[in-house]
């Protein structure tokens, strides 16, 4: 096995992204396995049998399957840019869990209402948008969601709202959340967010492939 961690990764999850955005702002280069979730690797299944991405192996063997498990481990590592502050953990905790748990339920629905057709999309939206008018009022106190700087809050709820602006922008750009509106115009141009979002091929027995500086 290589002296570094290998993550695999699929561009487009949100759960994905951060765990890429946690391992750059924590400047861990790590092994990247892009993989098809059609065609997913077996050596993929064989660490993790429940096969989600993002899935990270460290060089001892240890297996993290959780998306929040690999930000904290990167952040661990290194946090040079202070994202998991004390102050905030607490809340960015909270926020996180409300992320995965309510609002991804409401994303999903949306994203796909034609698959839900209990309500409308539009009612399927008004429901996400509860959590969009939280982070709003969040986003009138300081630049960034819990603070004046990036924390692991941002890199871990912003993969999830921009999906679901993505769903219609039009839509999203006209709802009344304008700081939430330039939150996500911010991270939609940073750096750090663009190299996340690199474009690679899928894995290959025989590739190799570093991501992270
Ligand atoms: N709780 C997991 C969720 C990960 C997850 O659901 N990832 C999706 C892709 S966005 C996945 O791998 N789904 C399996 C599949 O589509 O086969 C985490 O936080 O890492």
């Amino acid at each position: 096995m290589s002296s570094l961690a290998c993550l695999y990764s699929f561009r487009r999850c949100p759960y994905a992204m951060r765990a890429r955005l946690g391992l750059l702002f924590a400047e861990q280069q790590v092994e990247l396995r892009e993989v098809a979730l059609k065609n997913k690797p077996p050596q993929l299944l064989e660490i993790s049998p429940k096969a989600t991405v993002p899935v990270l192996q460290l060089n001892d063997g240890t297996v993290l399957e959780e998306s929040r498990e690999i930000m904290d481990w990167a952040l661990a590592q290194n946090d040079p840019h202070n994202l998991l502050n004390e102050s905030i953990r607490h809340a960015a905790n909270l926020l996180i869990d409300e992320n995965d748990n309510e609002f991804k339920y409401w994303l999903d629905r949306y994203k796909y209402a034609d698959r839900y057709s209990e309500l409308t999309e539009a009612k399927y939206r008004q429901k996400g948008e509860v959590f969009l008018q939280q982070l709003e009022s969040l986003l009138t106190k300081n630049t960034y969601l819990l603070c004046n700087s990036i924390s692991v809050a941002d890199i871990g709820v912003m993969p999830f709202v921009r999906q679901f602006a993505h769903v219609d922008r039009d839509v999203f750009y006209n709802l009344p959340y304008p700081n939430l509106q330039r939150w996500l115009n911010q991270w939609l141009q940073d750096s750090v967010f663009l190299q996340a979002m690199a474009k690679y091929s899928p894995w290959k027995e025989g590739d190799f492939l570093i991501f992270g500086n």
